[in-house]
């Protein structure tokens, strides 16, 4: 039988989990200052997520879906777009957003219930959080479309899980992509999980990136705890698209070291081993390693990182706590331009239940 068309898919990792560069590195990581920005971006990115979840456990936000692990990824994810460029995530990459202008406290407010935490300061064009599976690796690829008609030179990053690569809407995302070359970047954060399903019980195919291939985009598996190797690769991507070159699928391999949300409870379906084999392979701890050994970073500049970021999320935590809330009329009000019968009716029902029924 004769071969028509053979494929790989590539592996990239510069920083092993002791911190050792075991690849070239690519030019932007000969700066140990920009090391440091990426490492206290990270940073920042845990204190919030630490932070966040001791919220939630008080009381004071509904659920939340917490990005330990997934530090890495998410920044790279971040760093790499342009301010102009759309970003379509699925609900926790806060660390990606921070980069891009959101604030915490709008990540506080969608998991407090208010719906105004969407109401991005920075990013005006990057989609809400979107809770269904997938949907946003379509709107993503929308929104790549409308790129390439109008001859903008802008790039549409979606962010999906490994289970929600698995879902038609990732699979006609990167059908549309590889189609029309659109300038669109589907990266799979694959943390091994999507709640209590293993990555092995995901898909019979050998890694996720390979499913890139066959909507023709390019596609490569990358260490997502490993910030250098996650830039290199996203940065690569996203300029091909933005060349007219076509979109990547990229596989940041990763571990979610969290429950789900903190509605969950993985203790459950996962073994104690197993998370604490993921604990020596995270991200934070050898980039730190590395600049360790560069003798750009120490315990003193740690601590004092780490207050300064305590002090900044207690802001963004006071503000969210003192935001009052929305009437309760704002749940029915931004959904129809005429609000149907039954939906009238809800409203009113809710308005007269709180006394303030008009007529
Ligand atoms: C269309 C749809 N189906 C099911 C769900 C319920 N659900 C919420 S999260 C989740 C698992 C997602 O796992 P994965 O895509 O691996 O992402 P992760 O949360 O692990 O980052 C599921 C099935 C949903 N939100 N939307």
């Amino acid at each position: 039988m004769d071969t028509v068309a053979s494929f790989t898919i590539g592996y990239r990792q510069i920083l092993d989990p002791d911190g050792r560069v075991v690849d070239a590195l690519p030019e932007f990581a000969k700066d140990p200052a920009l090391l440091v920005d990426l490492y206290q971006r990270m940073s920042f990115t845990r204190v919030f997520d630490t932070k966040a979840v001791a919220l939630q456990r008080t009381g004071k936000l509904g659920t939340y879906a917490s990005c330990l692990g997934h530090e890495a990824a998410h920044i790279a994810i971040g760093v790499a777009m342009r301010p102009e460029d759309v970003f379509c995530p699925m609900y926790r990459e806060y660390g990606a957003q921070f980069v891009r202008g959101v604030k915490p406290r709008h990540v506080l407010l969608y998991w407090g219930g208010d719906e105004r935490g969407n109401d991005f300061t920075g990013p005006k064009h990057d989609l809400p959080w979107c809770v269904p599976i997938a949907t946003q690796c379509l709107h993503a690829a929308g929104a790549a479309l409308a790129f390439k008609l109008r001859h903008e030179p802008r790039v549409a990053v979606s962010v999906v899980g490994d289970g929600g690569s698995s879902k038609t809407d990732f699979y006609a995302a990167i059908n549309s992509a590889g189609a029309f070359t659109l300038p669109y970047v589907g990266v799979i954060v694959n943390n091994q999980w999507a709640i209590s399903v293993p990555r092995s019980a995901q898909t019979g195919a050998e890694t996720l990136a390979q499913k890139g291939l066959a909507g023709g985009l390019q596609s490569l598996q990358v260490d997502g705890n490993d910030v250098i190797a996650m830039l290199a690769v996203m940065q690569e991507a996203i300029e091909r698209a933005r060349r007219g070159g076509g979109g990547s699928v990229i596989e940041a391999v990763t571990y979610r070291l969290s429950d789900h949300t903190t509605a969950d409870d993985a203790r459950r379906y996962r073994g104690e081993d197993e998370v604490k084999e993921a604990w020596a392979r995270e991200p934070l701890k050898r980039l730190r390693k590395y600049l360790e050994s560069l003798g750009a970073w120490d315990e003193a500049r740690e601590q004092a990182w780490k207050e300064q970021c305590g002090r900044e999320v207690d802001v963004e935590v006071n503000a969210y706590l003192e935001t009052k809330s929305q009437p309760i009329e704002a749940i029915f009000d931004f959904l129809y331009a005429e609000a149907p019968h039954d939906i009238a009716a809800q409203r009113a029902q809710a308005l007269a239940w709180e006394g303030r029924a008009h007529g």
